[in-house]
Formats: C-alpha cells, sequence, structure tokens
C-alpha cells in the first residue's frame, strides 16, 4: 500500500474510532426512556444494603411531557433513567439520596412536613438531620417520596426560585441549582408492588394540581417493586 493509502487508512480508522466514542457518550448521557423495571437485586451480596439515587426535576425537557415534573433514577451502571418502577429485595435496608433540583413551596396540609418511616425518624438534609421541616421557611417543599402502605414519607425541600442557575433539562447535574437528601428505610417482608407517589400537588396546569405528572408513571409516582431474596 502506498503510504497515501496507509495515512487514509489510518485517518479513516481513527475517525471511526472518534465517532464511536462519541456515540457511546452520548447515548450513556442521554436518559433512557421509560419502560420495564430497573433491577436493584443484583448490584449487592444478599442481605446488605442497597443503594438509590434519584433525581427531582421541574422540568424533564424531552420525552411526550416536557414541560413536567419528574423523577429519575440512576441504575445500578450510573446511567440515569426515566422509570419510576424499582426493583428491590425484600426486608433490605436501602440508603436512598434524592438529588432535588426543583423549586418548593408551602405545604397545603403540614403532615408532609415530618419525616416518617425513615430509619431513625429523620432525613438529611445538605448534611442536616431534619425531622420536620416547617415550609412556611425556606425555600418549601417541591416534592415528596412517600411509600403509605409501609408509612414512609419524605418531604424534598425546593431551591431557590431566585437562583439563576435552575435546571432546564434532565438529567440534571450538580452545576444547577440543588439540595441533597439522604435517608434510610427498610423494605417490607412481604413481596409485592408497593406504590409509591408524591403527594405535594405539583401538576401545575391540571385539576387542583393532581393531573397529568401526579397521575402518570414515570413521572410522579411508581412502584416499588419487592421481591424475596
Ligand atoms: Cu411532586
Amino acid at each position: 500500500m502506498s503510504m497515501a493509502g496507509r495515512l487514509t487508512t489510518v485517518i479513516v480508522g481513527f475517525l471511526v474510532a472518534v465517532a464511536l466514542i462519541v456515540t457511546a457518550v452520548a447515548v450513556f448521557l442521554k436518559p433512557g426512556t421509560p419502560g420495564g423495571v430497573i433491577n436493584f437485586t443484583k448490584t449487592q451480596a444478599a442481605g446488605a444494603p442497597v443503594n438509590l439515587t434519584v433525581q427531582t426535576v421541574g422540568v424533564i425537557g424531552f420525552g411526550p411531557h416536557p414541560t413536567w415534573v419528574s423523577y429519575l433514577v440512576k441504575d445500578p451502571q450510573g446511567k440515569w433513567m426515566h422509570t419510576t418502577d424499582w426493583e428491590l429485595p425484600a426486608n433490605t435496608v436501602v440508603h436512598m439520596t434524592v438529588d432535588e433540583y426543583d423549586t418548593g413551596s408551602p405545604l397545603r396540609n403540614q403532615e408532609w412536613g415530618q419525616i416518617q418511616g425513615t430509619i431513625g425518624g429523620y432525613e438529611v438534609l445538605n448534611g442536616k438531620k431534619i425531622s420536620t421541616y416547617d415550609s412556611y421557611t425556606g425555600n418549601g417543599v417541591g416534592h415528596t417520596f412517600a411509600v403509605p402502605t409501609i408509612g414512609l414519607s419524605v418531604p424534598l425541600i425546593g431551591v431557590s426560585g431566585s437562583a439563576t442557575n435552575q435546571c432546564g433539562v434532565a438529567p440534571c447535574h450538580f452545576n444547577s441549582a440543588h439540595n441533597i437528601i439522604t435517608f434510610s428505610f427498610k423494605t417490607p417482608k412481604t413481596p409485592g408492588n408497593y406504590p409509591w407517589q408524591c403527594f405535594v400537588p405539583c401538576g401545575l396546569g391540571y385539576y387542583y394540581g393532581n393531573g397529568g405528572p401526579m397521575s402518570t408513571q414515570n413521572y410522579m409516582g411508581g412502584f416499588l417493586s419487592v421481591v424475596a431474596q
């Protein structure tokens, strides 16, 4: 092969490699589309705690309802997925982290400001333990993470509405205004589908705020699919 031919082969090979890498990175960064269940039962030894990381966003920015509020979840490979059905082992501690990117407001029902059903009865808000949150102070509450059948209810504190670095398209990252909320809870002993939801009527533009994302799978509610170990 001539020098020019070899050079062309090397350049074409290099460009193909770059294109493959760029595509792989783009696919990884783009959130997964809804559907199916994200399985958290295989990433740790039986009986070991599960680490579950989710984010709440004020505007999802893509898909059939780009203006809706939503939850996203980080799958065991570290990719953000737009799926709210999570498979978890029964009778197991879940260490949950919520990256909260939405603004908040005073709660219609102050009961939702109580942290209930977590191990120790508290959540950790940006490194500080709290057992209740007065939504008339600070930035108010954006959403709650609640599993009524196991008595779990955790307020997710909003970010400042005047922050200039609001997240516009999910998945959001720490360069946007956010709060980090952590807490732990134990999954039930009995396998089954346990519904979880947000109780803050955050479906803006819908009747009493309870339509749209509040009543649609993969936005403000989903299931803990609890399976035997
Ligand atoms: Cu909500």
